[in-house]
């Protein structure tokens, strides 16, 4: 009697525990799926946000359009097939304006370029730019089937040549060159063996596509440390020279970091005159 009247007691308790293991493990996977939802929300809200809010620092653009053309560019693709041309139609909604005599080209000096012109409006980085500036150290791609906008996961600069950030970075920096006129600045980095190293994007798109149709002179500002390396008569800077298109002057000139910072410091200073 005892023993048959456990019997059922127990399968009772134990089905009551099979339903419950069941509800909760749904119960977590409810939980994950709605959280993972909002991740990926967060995700392109997020970067949307980011973009919005720096775009609208430039007067008379249509922010929501731009976005709108920016995301068809790499949502839904592989986030390795991502070509350059893939970003013709958001080059074509935010076009390069020319800026004659004010346009700076950097390679390798980055913090000491944007650090200047920061403080200083007297030159034009490509990161002042509209375009330059939303997406100025961000990171995006899409995925196949997806209509999100991913912020984490992407392949690296160097992870496939045709990922979202760098095809983005190649197909503006080659725009931006394009309209470079008059006389235009480029900082290069003294401190490193190769100032004018083949494979920066400063080489391998933007000095090819410098015009003498619109470019008067490109002038070389080679930052240098205390212990510089390397000065303006290196070689990889004969190789600049030889490389630019006939009827650009070339000229290059040494200024050590500490009389840039200065310069920048030093709002009286007529903007030519920091070298
Ligand atoms: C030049 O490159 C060196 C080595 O990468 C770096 O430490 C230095 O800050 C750079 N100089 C400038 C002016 O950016
Ligand atoms: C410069 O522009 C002219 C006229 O648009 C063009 O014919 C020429 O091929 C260009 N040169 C370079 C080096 O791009
Ligand atoms: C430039 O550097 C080379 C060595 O790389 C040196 O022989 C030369 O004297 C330097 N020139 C100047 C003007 O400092
Ligand atoms: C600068 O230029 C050449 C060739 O482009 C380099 O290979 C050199 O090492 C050079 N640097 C210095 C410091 O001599």
């Amino acid at each position: 009697m005892e023993h048959a009247g456990r019997g059922p007691a127990e399968k009772r308790r134990g089905k009551r525990c099979v339903v419950l293991s069941v509800a909760f493990v749904l119960l977590i996977i409810v939980i994950l799926a709605v959280a993972l939802g909002l991740t990926l929300r967060r995700n392109t809200d997020e970067l949307r946000a980011t973009f919005t809010a720096r775009c609208e620092e430039f007067s008379g653009y249509d922010c929501q359009n731009i976005w709108d053309t920016f995301q068809q560019a790499y949502v839904g693709k592989d986030p390795c097939e991502v070509p350059v041309e893939a970003y013709d139609s958001l080059i074509a909604a935010a076009p390069f304006k020319p800026s004659c005599d004010r346009m700076m080209f950097w390679s390798k000096t980055k913090d000491v370029v944007h650090d200047f012109t920061e403080k200083r409006d007297c030159f034009l980085t490509l990161e002042d730019t509209l375009l330059g500036s939303v997406l100025n150290d961000l990171t995006w791609c899409g995925k196949e089937g997806s209509s999100e906008t991913f912020t984490t996961g992407c392949p690296g600069w160097t992870d496939c040549e045709n990922n979202p950030v760098r095809s983005f970075w190649n197909r503006a920096s080659a725009a931006f060159a394009d309209v470079a006129c008059g006389d235009v600045t480029a900082m290069l980095n003294g401190s490193i063996t190769t100032p004018f190293s083949p494979t920066s994007i400063f080489a391998s798109i933007e000095v090819k596509r410098f015009n003498a149709t619109r470019m008067r002179a490109l002038n070389v500002v080679l930052v240098t440390q205390k212990n510089a390396v390397t000065n303006c008569t290196n070689a990889s800077l004969k190789d600049l020279q030889k490389e630019l298109d006939k009827g650009i002057n070339y000229n290059c000139m040494e200024v050590a970091e500490s009389q840039i910072k200065e310069c920048g410091n030093d709002p009286e200073k007529p903007c030519g005159a920091c070298w």
